[in-house]
């Protein structure tokens, strides 16, 4: 495997909305970033991800793009980006930007042009089709609820849009549309940026004829994954795109890879034959939702550290030597990792400090998403006009309104499962909002910011944030974390998830306690070692205590080098 910066760099990801206010309107900006690099550059992070700030009339919060080559006006200029960039590079931190190509808005000016007429040159820039038996052109539901296609009075016809009416699918099958979306691409790497994020970049073919889905229950539409992800000319696109964009430079790319297993991520970033560096798998994230229906992401089932055990090291094994793994349990569009995967009450600060030496000791390329560090929680809005995720609120009228489920019931798993969990504003300090804008902020502030907010943590030796500074410095410091063989332990633990990564003669050992309880560690038998050397712990021990048996505290961590 040869080494590369991605591999062993930190990644930290900014959502600019609720990142930081610079000019008093409640809403994120470029500026707003840049008062707060010497920040970044203090926790140690190497790259960061910006999550997407080209023009948009926000229906997705920016995931909608109306230009793909100048900045959305809530967010500032492109003097402003171009001052960002440089105030990064300058501090060592790279920048690798967010590439929505899926779809686009439908206020772009290729869409504005498409739905003009039959035979507009731009027509088959994105998916049109006419209706069958007076209704949509197939039966296929949209991520955001309700059917996949728009009726579009002005041609008779319906176009495609996986996800918000206002997000029409681009056709990648239409070689002209490719074209313009590699120009763009150069364009920004032309500018100097350091790689791509690529948004559900796996849906980008689709099952030629678009056939129906399978009818599951009583709904009107109904989960088509199978017929738009991995479809059948996504190598040869994403081949085509390598050719035409990202073999021009040394470059970051992460795939967003939905549905994506192992196989998958091996054809696509092994460093022979594939096209991007690493994906986004959802495995870990679909523990606690069935996967195969996109309204059950809010059936509440709690998740279990077997399988997570089991999603891991398929992931770690699978991949040693042929692929890259992404390492993340949060980002924009996931609830808060420390009230999904460890305690937002009595253990925050352990558990934060727990999950994070979990995700760093692993193999691959960690992503930090803004707050994470902080230990920032998930948040309980009383009403549905808090919220502002159109996913969100989309689910609500069709679950509340349309088929008639009690608002409780809704509300309760909005609480557990909305992005707008990981979408209120980063929490600075405990002045008014949090610091984070002098004006009225597009979304609440979590009710927690006097406690939980970056300018206590600082000063806090024992914060979340001083833990994670930590967690990246071993990262720098030991190839071991960075390229070490990871190995399981105790498999069928229900409690304690151990594992050893073993580079050379150097050897680590994880044990992690992920839960409230104070489980006994015992080290198997068939784990040889002369002496300990304790690497990072989130609780006060005894370095020299023997290893071999151990009463962990309530979501203890620590790692040790074994010598
Ligand atoms: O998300 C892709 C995606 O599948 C989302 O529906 C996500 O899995 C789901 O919301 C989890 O609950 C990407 C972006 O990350 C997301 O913010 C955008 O809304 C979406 O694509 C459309 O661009
Ligand atoms: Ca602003």
């Amino acid at each position: 495997m040869t080494t590369k910066w991605w591999k062993e760099s930190v990644v930290y990801q900014i959502y600019p909305r609720s990142f930081q206010d610079s000019n008093g309107d409640g809403i994120g900006d470029l500026r707003g970033i840049i008062s707060r690099l010497d920040y970044l550059k203090e926790l140690g992070v190497d790259v960061v991800w910006l999550s997407p700030v080209y023009k948009s009339p926000n229906d997705d919060n920016g995931y909608d793009i109306s230009d793909y080559q100048d900045i959305m006006d809530e967010f500032g200029t492109l003097a402003d980006w171009e001052e960002l960039l440089a105030e990064m590079h300058a501090r060592g931190i790279r920048m690798v930007m967010d590439l929505v190509v899926n779809h686009s808005s439908d206020e772009h000016a290729w869409f504005v042009e498409s739905r003009k007429s039959k035979d507009n040159p731009y027509r088959d820039f994105y998916i049109w089709r006419p209706g069958k038996d007076g209704r949509e052109p197939n039966n296929w539901e949209s991520f955001f609820s309700g059917s996949a296609w728009q009726y579009d009075e002005a041609t008779d016809e319906y176009y495609l849009h996986l996800f918000s009416r206002k997000q029409p699918d681009l056709n990648w099958e239409n070689p002209a549309l490719r074209n313009k979306i590699y120009e763009m691409m150069r364009w920004w790497l032309d500018k100097g940026i350091d790689g791509f994020r690529m948004d559900v970049i796996t849906m980008l073919s689709k099952t030629p004829g678009l056939p129906d889905a399978p009818v599951i229950g009583d709904k009107p539409y109904h989960w088509g994954g199978q017929y738009f992800i991995h479809g059948p000319r996504l190598d040869e696109y994403l081949s085509e795109m390598h050719r035409e964009v990202l073999s021009r430079g040394d470059i970051l790319t992460v795939g967003e890879a939905v549905m994506a297993t192992t196989e998958h991520a091996i054809d696509l970033t092994n460093e022979e034959t594939g096209h991007l560096n690493m994906l986004f798998q959802f495995e870990h994230m679909d523990l606690d939702r069935d996967p195969h229906s996109m309204s059950a992401k809010w059936a509440l089932k709690r998740w279990d550290l077997l399988d997570l055990k089991q999603v891991m090291t398929r992931w770690q094994r699978n991949l040693e030597g042929k692929g890259w793994n992404s390492l993340y349990l949060s980002n924009h569009d996931q609830p808060r990792s420390v009230s999904r995967f460890g305690d937002d009450g009595y253990h925050r600060v352990a558990s934060a400090k727990l999950l994070g030496t979990f995700l760093h000791m692993l193999q691959g390329t960690p992503y930090i998403y803004q707050g994470e560090e902080i230990g920032m929680t998930n948040v309980r809005f009383p009403s549905i006009d808090d919220y502002r995720d159109i996913e969100t609120l989309n689910m609500y009228r069709e679950f509340v309104h349309d088929r008639g489920i009690d608002p409780a019931t809704v509300m309760a798993g909005i609480h557990a499962k909305s992005r707008d969990n990981a979408r209120t504003p980063v929490q600075w300090d405990d002045g008014p909002n949090a610091g984070f804008t002098t004006g009225k902020p597009w979304i609440g502030v979590n009710a927690n910011y006097p406690e939980i907010n970056v300018r206590a943590a600082l000063v806090d030796p024992n914060s979340v944030f001083h833990y994670y500074k930590k967690l990246i410095r071993l990262r720098k410091e030991n190839p071991v974390i960075v390229h070490g063989r990871y190995d399981l332990l105790l498999e069928a633990h229900t409690e304690i998830y151990a594992f050893t990564r073993t580079h050379g003669d150097d050897r680590l050992l994880a044990i992690l306690n992920f839960t409230a309880n104070q489980p006994v560690f015992a080290l198997p038998s068939g784990i040889a070692y002369s002496g300990t050397e304790l690497m990072i712990s989130n609780f006060e021990v005894d370095a020299a205590e023997d290893i071999a048996l151990l009463t962990l505290r309530p979501y203890e961590a620590r790692v040790y080098r074994l010598t």
